[in-house]
């Protein structure tokens, strides 16, 4: 008999009000004994007085959870009933639940805490997720309409066709030319990566340059609601540090660098530097604003001269970013300077060593934003697939694809493709 604890989270993955995590043992007292090394209840009766069906409220850790005991009854949905008609209910699992905040920090502490118990083995079958549960989870996280249709088109079967066929080639890499045609469906996969990740999370866009130049105006305007706080004194900003909204039906989320430097409890030389190479480094593109009306925005200005806002100078900022990144730069305050030239200028080499494309803007007026808006929009999704297109979605899939276009290129199939292959689960 196994005397071991099975769990499996009920709920699916993503945002969600409540996570629910089933656990089944032979007997209750196993379970009720592996729970209490993490379950604290908050009333003088633990779950051990605690009546089938009732609700006990507690803690797990740092999480607000309730545990219910549940009546064996309600296990025999884990069964298949026609298989067990002699079954009386002794025979049957003990079943509890846990219902825990529905982020995905909180479910993945606690399963943490159960994968360490002695002798709780994890059911592999449970916690594979298909297709179509992956599928899902993106749903429940997309944010536009248009995210969703694009998920949502993935589900009619051609995402399942697509990763059945390379699982197909993979399993006879004897055959000739399955290796490199596997390759290829992975790679026709994977490239759509950026776009695919961004069916789930919003393109971020860096927002940088010295203080007052207009940045916090800028994304007040792009994301079309006063979102950030804009000060007329230089160096006094309190910045709101994130603003989300959605560009030509794509999330896109700005990144205002005045805010790393709150995110700091470090000096101001510390601070900065790690705060910026990580905002850097997970960006998709960058916008450095300069003040046009003043002589630092012209062509002589180097970027070692300026501060940016989050006190770093504004080259460390850039040279954080990765080299294809898209960057561009506004002349913002065009309003004040009528006298500047309104045709488009010449890309610039001056920031950063490749050329950069210069907008003249203003957050005032509104100059200059719906070119930088389409602008960005051809940045960061240069390209769209046709609507048949399969995607990859979800970044474990597109991590799995990744080790396996990896594995299938250094012909290192017996070593690790099956494995990787289960984490699929179709
Ligand atoms: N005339 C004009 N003023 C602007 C423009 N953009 C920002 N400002 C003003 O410049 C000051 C600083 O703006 P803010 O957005 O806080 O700059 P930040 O420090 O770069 O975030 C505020 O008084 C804004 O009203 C603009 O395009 N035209
Ligand atoms: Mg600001």
């Amino acid at each position: 008999m196994d005397h071991g604890i099975h769990f499996r989270i009920l709920t699916p993955r993503g945002r969600g009000a409540v996570a629910v995590i089933e656990l089944t043992a032979p007997v209750m007292s196993i379970l009720i004994s592996q729970l209490e090394r993490f379950f604290v209840s908050s009333s003088s009766a633990g779950l051990t007085d605690a009546p089938g069906g009732r609700i006990v409220y507690g803690r797990w850790g740092a999480e607000d959870v309730v545990i219910v005991k549940c009546d064996q009854r309600h296990s025999l949905k884990l069964v298949d009933v026609a298989m067990v008609p002699h079954h009386s209910t002794a025979d049957l699992p003990a079943v509890a639940e846990i219902h825990c905040h529905g982020g995905v920090a909180a479910v993945d502490s606690i399963i943490r805490d159960l994968r360490s118990l002695p002798a709780t083995p994890w059911q592999e079958g449970l916690s594979k997720r298909s297709v179509t549960e992956q599928l899902n989870e993106a749903l429940i996280r997309t944010l536009t309409r248009q995210t969703a249709t694009w998920i949502l088109r993935q589900s009619d079967g051609r995402l399942d066709r697509a990763l059945n066929r390379i699982l197909l080639l993979c399993r006879s890499p004897e055959e000739p030319g399955n290796i490199s045609s596997a390759i290829r469906h992975v790679e026709e996969l994977l490239r759509w990566r950026s776009l695919a990740i961004h069916l789930t999370e919003p393109f971020r866009v860096l927002v940088a340059g010295p203080p007052n130049v207009g940045k916090s105006s800028l994304v007040n305007r792009l994301v079309g609601y006063d979102r950030s706080i804009v000060y007329d004194m230089p160096g006094t900003t309190r910045d709101l540090v994130e603003a989300l909204t959605v560009l030509d039906g794509w999330p896109v989320l700005f990144v205002d660098s005045a805010g790393l430097r709150q995110h700091s409890k470090d000096t101001v030389e510390e601070l900065g530097i790690n705060s910026v190479r990580s905002a850097a480094s997970a960006c998709d593109c960058c916008l450095v604003v300069l003040d046009s009306t003043t002589p630092s925005s012209d062509a002589t200005m180097t970027p070692v001269d300026v501060e940016d806002d989050s006190g770093v100078a504004l080259a460390a900022v850039l040279n954080e970013l990765p080299v294809q990144l898209p960057i561009a730069v506004l002349r913002n305050k065009s309003d004040l300077n009528p006298t500047a030239s309104r045709t488009i200028a010449e890309p610039t080499t001056v920031l950063v060593d490749k050329p950069v494309p210069v907008f003249l803007t203003s957050a005032k007026t509104g100059e200059g934003i719906a070119q930088l808006s389409s602008w960005l929009i051809t940045s960061l999704i240069p390209e769209t697939p046709d609507q048949q297109q399969a995607l990859p979605v979800g970044r474990p899939m597109i991590a799995s694809l990744e080790q396996l276009a990896e594995l299938l290129r250094q012909s290192a199939l017996d070593v690790g493709v099956y494995p990787l292959l289960k984490t699929f689960s179709f």
